[in-house]
């Protein structure tokens, strides 16, 4: 069996022939598996890659830096804004009518967090174990019971964890999720190439290294999967994107929602306040009136520790991946020629070597490709930024544990935190030390206002509602 007429002319056009150099040694089934993946290539996009690539070498650091003058502050969202209060109604009225849809991003390989499988499964529940699925999609589906209308849910798989993710919906059952209003869909993959000679690497004889395309992969994917028009049947206006390893994201927020109506903006997106420099958040730039976000990793070091004459940093809107687009804004970048820019990384990617040996690099040796969902910023026509206070919407799980920030350990102190602020706020104590956790039905303090006022909470256990369970017997108590 010969490779197919097409791919070998196609490899020979961009000078990749040599991802063939195993073929005559590869079973059939080795062979129809590499002549799959060549097929699946987008030679345009592959093109854009080499270019990428190119063009980092020989530019360096992004002149446009120059032009940026400021960093907007936005809005601020906090429980005690009176402002937050007067954008709420809108927010729970587009929740009751149906208008707004939600979009997990869940196709990251978890690599820093050294997990196997999609990271969605990582127990993180500070006394539940419950998983960021779990967790997150309890919650979603709680606010569709509050407000009596299920909000449709997509949520974004890459090749490495799409079947993995959906068997772990099925065995959970879609987390009290209508699996008629969840859709999946898949990200594309694009090679990793050679930071030396700009070819593809193969991964195994049969096999060309490959990477998920990024979080900007969405808006193509989604696209192709009749993701927009199945927003849009559903009488779905704005749709809440968020990502999976944000335990207290609140995409979904009244006054978020609210917000982003009122400012009738085709993209709102919240921000923490960056403290310090290497905190690994893109920040929200503004230049000649467009306002983008230029990530951590572009940010060129002396600027990312400036500071204004109040202390704070100058590039301090941080942004944590929470957006809420417009539905119409974003068919109509899907259905735009221009595609979002490739992003690209010097990662250490293994290989396979001219004579067949595996190569495990400890230093970079290929580029990876990513585009990223927040270029979309400067096509919008009014980006709005929101202000929240990270306690209450914000712990990245990143790193392993042991690591000094975004770990599981800084990440059930936060859940844990947050749970006895809201407690405290309905007056219910909880002894020092001890940890609680909310039930992810519990999404504020209305789902608390049985607790009887006064009381004291003695014993490390799970809030659900009105009655609290404590950890190890697991029997439920009555309220206390
Ligand atoms: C992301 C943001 C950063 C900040 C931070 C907050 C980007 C490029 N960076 O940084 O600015 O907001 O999050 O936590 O957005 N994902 C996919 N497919 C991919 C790659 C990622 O679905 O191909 C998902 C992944 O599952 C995760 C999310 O996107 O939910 C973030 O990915 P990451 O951990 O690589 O991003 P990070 O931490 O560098």
């Amino acid at each position: 069996m010969q490779p197919p007429r097409n791919i070998v002319e196609s490899l020979e056009q961009a000078g990749q022939a040599g991802v063939l150099r195993f073929w005559n040694d590869l079973d059939d089934e080795g062979r129809r598996r590499l002549a799959r993946q060549l097929e699946a290539i987008d030679w345009a996009v592959f093109d854009d890659m080499r270019q990428a690539a190119t063009a980092a070498v020989a530019e360096g650091v992004d002149p446009a830096f120059l032009s940026i003058a400021s960093t907007p502050t936005g809005q601020r969202l906090s429980p005690d804004d009176c402002s937050a209060a007067a954008w709420r109604p809108a927010g729970e009225e587009a929740l009751a009518v149906g208008q707004v849809g939600a979009i997990l991003v869940a196709g990251g390989q978890g690599s820093r967090l050294r997990c196997d499988g999609p990271k969605g499964v990582y127990p993180i529940g500070p006394i539940s174990q419950a998983s960021l699925f779990e967790i997150l999609l309890g919650r979603l589906a709680a606010i569709g019971q509050r407000y009596g209308r299920g909000v449709p849910l997509a949520i974004m798989t890459s090749s490495s964890t799409d079947a993995e993710t959906k068997a772990y919906f099925e065995d959970h059952r879609f987390f009290g999720l209508d699996p008629d209003e969840v859709l999946f869909f898949r990200q594309a993959d694009l090679p990793a190439l050679s930071i030396d000679s700009l070819t593809m690497l193969l991964d195994a004889p049969d096999r060309i290294a490959l990477a998920p395309d990024g979080h900007g992969g969405m808006l193509r994917a989604l696209s192709a999967a009749g993701g927009l028009d199945w927003f849009a049947r559903r009488g779905i206006e704005h749709v809440s994107s968020f990502q999976v390893d944000n335990p207290l994201a609140s995409p979904l927020d009244p006054a978020f929602l609210g917000m982003h109506l009122v400012s009738d903006s085709d993209i709102t997106t919240q921000v923490v306040e960056k403290r310090e420099p290497d905190e690994r958040v893109g920040v929200i730039v503004e230049a000649g009136g467009v306002c983008r976000v230029v990530e951590y990793s572009d940010l060129p070091e002396p600027l990312s520790r400036e500071r204004l004459a109040d202390g704070r940093l100058r590039f301090h809107a941080g942004s944590i991946a929470v957006h809420c687009f417009r539905l119409a804004f974003l068919a109509e970048a899907a259905a735009g020629k221009a595609s979002l820019p490739l992003h690209l990384a010097r990662k250490a990617v293994p290989f396979i070597d001219d004579s067949g040996e595996r190569v495990s690099p400890t230093t970079p040796n290929a580029y990876k490709f990513e585009r990223f969902i927040f270029d979309l910023f400067p096509l919008a026509r009014r980006v709005t930024t929101v202000m929240i206070d990270p306690a209450e919407g914000f712990a990245p799980l990143k790193q392993p544990s042991g690591s000094t920030a975004d770990s599981p350990e800084h990440v059930r102190r936060a859940m844990v935190t947050q749970a006895r602020r809201l407690l405290s706020r309905v007056g219910v104590a909880v002894a020092d030390g001890i940890d609680v956790e909310l039930a992810p039905s519990i999404i504020d303090e209305f789902d608390l206002r049985h607790m009887t006022p006064g009381s004291r909470i003695e014993r490390p256990c799970v809030v659900i509602g009105e009655s609290v369970v404590s950890w190890g017997d697991g029997t439920p108590r009555s309220p206390i």
